[in-house]
């Protein structure tokens, strides 16, 4: 009797003693996840609204803007590839020149970092000090659509056509968001296989959308806005249907294609097209991995984007609606070869990124 009550006394004592070191481990940790998440240097200051780094810890992320780290060269300044915590990242080291001021370029940067879509690339948070400005993005493991579509090698080998149709679709998607779904809303400006990037499963994603407002501010955009009636999201309309073209035909919209019409990827199209034989157009390596349908469509959508007159052109989200299924679309009108000449003269350009037309040519933001 007596033994049966001290073992059960025992048993008590030991699982009541277990279950009090349990719940003291497992305190001790959270405090310790809890320390570890205020006192990590480098990570954000004010993680609610703005992610806000530290010069030191980009310095150090990017070895202090070594060349070896240097991903290219924008229109606004400088993109190099750092490491933080483990976690790849692009800086883009934003041109001094700006006037800009400390609060309005925080303001804005907190408006641009609400923008998400898993076609946009994701800004991390900004670097202040100084005369230093910097946005922190996501890094791109494989860079842009134009180091992809512009090689015979790594674009027909490494992307057959599917994955062209769903770079095509995506970029369609995340222009729709900066058009209508965002809060605010965004016209790009400056559309094209540069600025177009791949992740590690060649999803594609914009980037570069927004920074006339974190560049210029609000009100000098608006007076560009109102000087320069060209831009609307119709522009970026058009810039879509160049840039589909370009990836159908695996060719820069600028090339020469024929002495003795216009010198430019758009005539060639609108060529072929009306002479019946659109499918001519396709760059040879897509050919095996095609579906002609698809394809055609593509063709067709991007003509109803070229079309000379804007208010021809459909919106992004018929855009979108028109590749994704296979109703009957409208015959294109012809395409503008002004507009072609004015916005793409410097466009597509994969190496010239510091060429005048990319420095002016920014993107516009309305507050709804
Ligand atoms: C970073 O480089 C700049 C100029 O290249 C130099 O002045 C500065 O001391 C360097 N900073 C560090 C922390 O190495
Ligand atoms: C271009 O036009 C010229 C004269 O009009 C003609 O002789 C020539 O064959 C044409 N070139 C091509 C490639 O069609
Ligand atoms: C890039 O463009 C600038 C200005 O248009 C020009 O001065 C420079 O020579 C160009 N560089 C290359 C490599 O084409
Ligand atoms: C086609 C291509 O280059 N794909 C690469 C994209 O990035 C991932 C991750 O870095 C690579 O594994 C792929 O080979």
């Amino acid at each position: 009797m007596a033994v049966a009550i001290a073992v059960s006394v025992a048993i008590v004592l030991s699982g009541v003693l277990l279950v009090g070191y349990f719940l003291h481990r497992s305190r001790r940790k959270l405090k310790e996840i809890g320390k570890t998440n205020q006192n990590n240097e480098g990570e954000p200051k004010e993680d609610l609204e703005l992610p806000l780094f530290d010069l030191t810890i980009v310095i150090g992320a990017t070895n202090n803007f070594s060349s070896n780290n240097k991903l290219g060269e924008g229109g606004f300044g400088p993109v190099y590839r750092g490491t933080l915590h483990g976690q790849e990242i692009a800086v883009k080291r934003l041109s001094r020149s700006s006037g800009q001021g400390l609060n309005e370029f925080k303001n804005e940067v907190i408006l641009i970092a609400k923008l998400q879509h898993r076609n946009l690339v994701k800004l991390l948070g900004c670097c202040v000090q100084g005369e230093e400005k910097m946005l922190i993005y996501e890094y791109m493991p494989n860079g842009s659509l134009d180091s992809f579509i512009f090689d015979q090698v790594r674009g027909g080998l490494l992307l057959d056509w599917p994955k062209h149709f769903h770079i095509i679709c995506g970029i369609a998607r995340g222009l729709l968001y900066l058009h209508q779904d965002s809060r605010l809303r965004i016209i790009h400006r400056d559309l094209k296989a540069s600025n177009v990037l791949l992740d590690n499963e060649m999803n594609p994603k914009i980037s570069d959308f927004g920074l006339a407002r974190t560049l210029i501010g609000g009100d000098q955009t608006a007076v560009t806005w109102h000087l320069d009636g060209l831009f609307s999201v119709k522009s970026d309309v058009f810039s879509f249907g160049i840039l589909v073209l370009e990836v159908i035909s695996g060719r820069k919209n600028k090339g020469l294609y024929h002495p003795n019409h216009s010198h430019s990827l758009i005539g060639h199209a609108w060529r072929l097209w009306n002479q019946g034989r659109p499918l001519e157009l396709i760059d040879t390596c897509l050919e095996s991995s095609c579906t002609l349908l698809e394809v055609l469509c593509c063709i067709h959508v991007s003509l109803l984007c070229v079309q000379h007159h804007p208010e021809d052109r459909p919106s992004m989200s018929s855009v979108v609606i028109m590749l994704g299924s296979e109703i009957a679309l409208a015959q294109p009108k012809q395409p503008s070869f002004f507009m072609e000449k004015e916005s793409h003269e410097a466009g597509s350009s994969s190496g010239n990124q510091s060429s005048s037309r990319n420095e002016i040519s920014i993107t516009l933001l309305e507050v709804r």
